[in-house]
């Protein structure tokens, strides 16, 4: 307990200086569960063994060298070009796969394993700083998947012409023979098992760190399954020009740049219209959407629906649990909430620990019995704490577009009365605006 104080002290002193030791970098590794611990030092260890193996075993070569100087290169305009945006917290996705593919296929191992480290630093020093050892992890996790589908490219092509002291700006390119039928088939294969065993060393430590979500799941994601495929496309895309010619590089890096930045930019907006606390969008950016949904149907003459939940004697949870189990209760509820109900409708973080939400298409009566399902669901999803599993439950109101409001100050207007309702009749139940408590349609249940 006093090592960890004493080094935060030090952390602290250090950063008044604006300079972080190295020894403050184990902090936030040794906090982390034991299991995940010793998962990210194995991986550390086989990148370490890996890397001092192949560097006695690979030869220098000057024309390997140049080449990986000038794909390197490439990669740090791209992380200076996208450093000046910021960076997303949490984990966020670059397009750097674009460069260590290349590295990948036409190079020996020992440079795959050695390119995302020399970047991760680069990104570290110019970008942002975050936790060191998710770095170096995820340094690793590129540089093992990166020398595995490089030896494996070796072992599928045993022929394949590399380590020959040529000039990189040739043309044809040293690497031309990669265009040939067989070569580029087998290229496409080991980008995908780059990109898969990445992906799964990555999971795994998220799985670690959260071992109530599904391993499944992390893997399969669609958005992320198009980034990748993207990623692997652009990488496959940038061997080809490099295998014709290493000038080519030229070419490809301004929409490498480019693709890079709308991505980054991309998340970045997703970030500033979501509550970091629960995942679901903030009052903000809700508002926003909702006034669009509002209007867009009261233009087509459709209907739709809001919802407001409110959770019931919350600040009993806070003050019996902690506000963090009560932060980890709200994270529950959200992911609940949005489970409920279809991709398309609107569930933001109204306020403390109320949530809005806006149903696309949907009457008053098909809006009380997706209330009800949220409610019977809310009420049954627990979180652990101190040993013991914490459930509470939401009171909800319901308004409906032209029954109850014409625009959303109004909607929400009903739904908050309609909430007001519900609590009074006793919590835990669903209430629709305009009516008495006695001719809800559930019987105030
Ligand atoms: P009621 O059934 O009448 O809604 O009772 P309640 O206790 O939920 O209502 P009240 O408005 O008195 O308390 C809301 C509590 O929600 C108080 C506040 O501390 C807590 N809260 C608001 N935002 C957060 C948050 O982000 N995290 C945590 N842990 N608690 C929050
Ligand atoms: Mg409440
Ligand atoms: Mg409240």
């Amino acid at each position: 307990m006093s090592a960890v104080r004493d080094t935060t002290k030090e952390r602290q002193r250090s950063n008044r200086r604006g300079f972080s030791w190295p020894w403050s970098w184990r902090v936030p590794l040794f906090d982390e569960p034991r299991p995940l611990i010793g998962y990210v030092t194995g991986v550390l260890a086989c990148y370490v063994a890996f890397t001092g193996w192949e560097a006695a075993h690979t030869p220098l070569i000057a024309g390997d060298f140049s080449l990986f100087t000038a794909l390197l290169c490439c990669g740090a305009v791209c992380v200076e070009a996208s450093g000046r945006l910021g960076q997303p917290t949490g984990v966020w996705r670059d397009l750097l796969s674009a460069w260590w593919l290349p590295v990948a296929l036409l190079l020996p191992p020992l440079y795959a394993l050695a390119a995302p480290s020399a970047l991760g630093l680069l990104s570290y020093l110019r970008v942002g700083r975050g936790a060191v050892y998710r770095r170096v992890f995820s340094s690793a996790a590129l540089g093992l998947s990166g020398a595995l589908a490089s030896a494996l490219f070796r072992w599928l092509l045993p022929a394949a012409p590399h380590g020959q002291d040529v000039s990189w700006l040739t043309y044809p390119g040293a690497n031309a023979w990669l265009l040939r039928p067989q070569p580029a088939a087998a290229a496409i294969v080991c980008a995908i098992v780059f990109g898969l065993l990445n992906a799964g060393l990555v999971a795994v430590a998220a799985w670690l760190v959260d071992p109530e979500a599904r391993l499944t799941d992390m893997l399969w994601d669609n958005e992320r399954m198009m980034l990748d495929l993207t990623e692997t496309c652009v990488g496959i895309l940038v061997a080809i020009a490099c295998a014709l010619s290493t000038l080519l590089l030229v070419v490809a890096l301004p929409p490498v740049v480019l693709l890079q930045r709308s991505l980054l930019h991309s998340q970045l907006t997703t970030q500033a219209r979501t509550d970091p606390k629960t995942g679901v969008l903030n009052a903000g950016a809700w508002q926003g959407e909702a006034t669009l949904a509002v209007d867009r149907a009261r233009r087509r003459h459709e209907c739709l629906a809001v919802l407001l939940a409110d959770v019931d004697y919350f600040k009993r949870v806070n003050d019996t649990y902690g506000h963090l189990t009560g932060d980890a209760v709200l994270r529950t509820l959200a992911a609940e909430m949005r489970q409920q109900v279809r991709e398309t409708d609107l569930v933001g973080r109204f306020g403390g620990e109320e949530f809005a939400i806006v149903l696309d298409g949907t009457t008053a009566a098909e809006a009380f019995l997706v209330a009800e399902r949220i409610r019977r669901g809310v009420g049954v999803v627990r979180v652990l704490a101190r040993d013991m599993a914490v459930g509470v439950t939401v009171s909800i109101g319901v308004a409906a577009l032209g029954n109850h409001g014409l625009d959303l100050g109004e909607l929400l207007e009903s739904a908050d009365q309609a909430l007001y309702r519900a609590k009074r009749a006793g919590r835990d139940r669903v209430c629709l605006a305009g009516q008495a408590d006695e001719t809800d349609p559930a019987g105030g249940r």
